[in-house]
This record gives C-alpha cells, sequence and structure tokens, in this order.
C-alpha cells in the first residue's frame, strides 16, 4: 500500500474459497455467533456453506482470530505496514531468533465476517493497537477514545454489562463513527474502545502489537482483563499471549543492556526516549510481579532480579543527570527511595513526554 509499506494480496485472489482451499475444509477455525456473540468452533468447510446460504442468512458467524502467520500460502503475500513491524515489541524480541517456539504470532490476522455482523464494544487484548486494512466488503467502527471516564465506562461495561449487547443502557459521551471503505487501512492507537459493524461479506487483513509508546495504556487494560479474569475466570486464549513475558523479556534484554551501556559511558539520558521508557516500565514490572505472585510462569523466579537490575541502572543514571544531588542507594532512607523510585520528579511531564516520544520514535526505531 502507498506509503505505509503494507502488502497485501490483489483481492480477487483472496476469496474465501481460496481460503477454504488452502486451509482444507476440515480446518477448525473459530467463529463468532453474532447474535449470541459467542465464541463457535468450527470447520472453514463449514462456515463457507454458511457463508454462500441464500441471503438473509438465518444465522450469522464471524471469523476474527483467524491468524496465519505460519500458514506460507496465506501469509506470503501479506507484509504488516513497515511501522508495524518496526515497533512491535513482539517482532523486536523475536528478532534475534531467540525462544522462536513459544513466539506469539499476532500480525497476520484474517477476518471473514458475514453481512450484518457486528463485534460489540470492547479493547482489543493487552490494550494492543490494531492495523486493519479492508480487502474486500467495508466495516463501519464506533471509537471512544481511551480517556479516563471512558475506560472507567468500560471497565464497568466489562465487569457488570451484559456481553452481548450491540448497544449498552449507556455509552460514552462522544462517540465517532467512522466507514473503513475497500483498500482502506486503519490504525487504532492503544486502549481505543471499538465496536465495528459490517454492512456488506468483508474479508480484511489486520494485526495486533504492542509498542513502547504505549507500555502505560497496555498496562491499564490489562490490568482491567485481570479484574475480569478474576470475576468471570476467562479463558487465557482470549488475553495477549505472554503479555507479562513480553514486558519482563523486554526490560530484560532490551532497556537494562541499553541503559547500561548509556551508563557505562557516562551519558546523562534524561531526555531520550528510552529513559521515559525505562521509567514507564519499572512501576509496571512491579504491578505485574505482584499480580502474577500466584501463578506459575516461565519468569516468576526471576522477577525480582530484574527489577533490582533496573532499580539499580536508574540509580546510577540519575547520579550522572544529578551529579550535585545525592540520590544514592547508600542513604538510610534508600529502601524507601528505592521502592517508589519511578515517582520521583525528574520525569517529564506526560504531555513532555509524548511529544517527545514521536520526536524520538524514528531516530531510534530500534529501541
Ligand atoms: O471486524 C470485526 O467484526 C471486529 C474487529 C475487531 O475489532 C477485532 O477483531 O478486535
Ligand atoms: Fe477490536
Amino acid at each position: 500500500m502507498d506509503g505505509l509499506g503494507l502488502t497485501v494480496p490483489p483481492k480477487e485472489d483472496f476469496t474465501l474459497d481460496f481460503i477454504v482451499d488452502t486451509l482444507g475444509k476440515e480446518y477448525m477455525v473459530d467463529t463468532i455467533n453474532v447474535f449470541e456473540q459467542e465464541t463457535i468452533t468450527m470447520s472453514i468447510g463449514s462456515f463457507a456453506e454458511k457463508f454462500y446460504e441464500e441471503k438473509p442468512r438465518k444465522e450469522l458467524y464471524n471469523i476474527i482470530s483467524l491468524e496465519v502467520s505460519q500458514i506460507s500460502q496465506l501469509c506470503n503475500s501479506i507484509n504488516p505496514p513497515e511501522m508495524v513491524r518496526i515497533i512491535s515489541m513482539v517482532e523486536k524480541l523475536w528478532s534475534h531468533r531467540k525462544r522462536e517456539e513459544i513466539r506469539p504470532y499476532l500480525e497476520k490476522f484474517l477476518l471473514i465476517s458475514m453481512e450484518g455482523s457486528f463485534t460489540t464494544f470492547h479493547v482489543d487484548f493487552g490494550g494492543s493497537s490494531v492495523y486493519y486494512h479492508i480487502l474486500s466488503g467495508q466495516k463501519i467502527f464506533y471509537l471512544a477514545l481511551p480517556t479516563q471516564e471512558n475506560l472507567e465506562w468500560f471497565r464497568k461495561l466489562e465487569l457488570e454489562g451484559e456481553d452481548n449487547e450491540w448497544l449498552p443502557d449507556s455509552l460514552p459521551d462522544s462517540i465517532s463513527r467512522l466507514v473503513i471503505k475497500q483498500g482502506e487501512t486503519i490504525f487504532l492507537p492503544s486502549g481505543v474502545i471499538h465496536a465495528v459493524y459490517t454492512p456488506v461479506d468483508s474479508i480484511v487483513i489486520g494485526g495486533n502489537f504492542l509498542h513502547t509508546g504505549s507500555l502505560k495504556m497496555q498496562h491499564r487494560i490489562y490490568e482491567i482483563e485481570m479484574e475480569k479474569k478474576k470475576k468471570f475466570d476467562i479463558d487465557y486464549k482470549f488475553l495477549f499471549p505472554l503479555f507479562v513475558e513480553i514486558h519482563f523479556w523486554y526490560a530484560k534484554d532490551i532497556f537494562i543492556p541499553a541503559l547500561r551501556v548509556s551508563n557505562q559511558k557516562r551519558n546523562n539520558i534524561k531526555e531520550s526516549y528510552e529513559w521515559s521508557c525505562i521509567m514507564d516500565i519499572l512501576p509496571i514490572l512491579i504491578k505485574l510481579k505482584n499480580l502474577e505472585k500466584q501463578k506459575e510462569t516461565l519468569i516468576w523466579l526471576s522477577f525480582n532480579r530484574i527489577i533490582k537490575a533496573i532499580q539499580s541502572q536508574i540509580q546510577i543514571q540519575l547520579k550522572i543527570q544529578n551529579p550535585d544531588r545525592s540520590m544514592g542507594l547508600s542513604s538510610s532512607s534508600s529502601r524507601k527511595t528505592r521502592k517508589f523510585l519511578p515517582e520521583i520528579s525528574f520525569k517529564p511531564s506526560s504531555s513532555e513526554n509524548l511529544a517527545k516520544r514521536n520526536k524520538m520514535i524514528p531516530d531510534k526505531p530500534w529501541f
């Protein structure tokens, strides 16, 4: 696609027939039974039969979670937008082919939707950002920004509302309606609350990604998901795979080594994107560690070590930034200070941070 670095196959080739032939009729897919808003697993062959029924169809099904990154005949002609490939935390972490066998694949979804399908208000898992390209058909998005008020509304909806309501009793004050036509692409930033209506049969190519510019929002959404999980015991498959591990590994493999290098060079990185990310991720790691306490995770045993490592590198950096001020861990009150390090007032305000990020991202696409 012009300017985006997105590659998609020609829509004439990428039909439901082609997808069924490639996967084989017996290939099982999760679909949404639209009127019940319930997940139903069926073969792609059965889905196609229902798809080719005479309209108006008696039942509507919507495929929104068919990921094809490991099906070469379907994925070879798809390349997510360049920006996604650059900033995706999953891409970055797995670019060295470490832990390949557990890599989550989320950047090449096919969505196959029957006319009249709708998806109720939600935020994509883990507060992931989204790219969404209409190969054929059309979609109508109803969008609400992730303001504090709207997120509180969404939280209540998640915890108390009816799951299958297209129009819940209350709605955020301001909702934007966005029609996306064939050949168009949208990006949804982290945390955007959205509902989607499909006015005509549609095939969409889309993907989800976490990125360091939205660490706080991603974590905010994850907290809501955890609250919901606690209340309703939802399946892990509805959460961003390895969400906690991804943040842990990112800190361990990317943030700490980068901060260590800056510290060794005695670089003051106070104004850098790198620093704002590090200050964002530390409190998140502390909260994730506590959230995960009860659970067996791959990384639980090393969590404290990584948190300590990041805290001590932050301390070294703070001394570089403020050579005249005593920020040392050696002072008697250091234990407390260390615990609340992220709140230390050296942090630029969030709008400054944002501006900095916008400026910095093109310079440091690797971070
Ligand atoms: O196209 C749809 O029906 C839903 C798309 C969406 O928002 C999602 O899959 O998260
Ligand atoms: Fe979504």
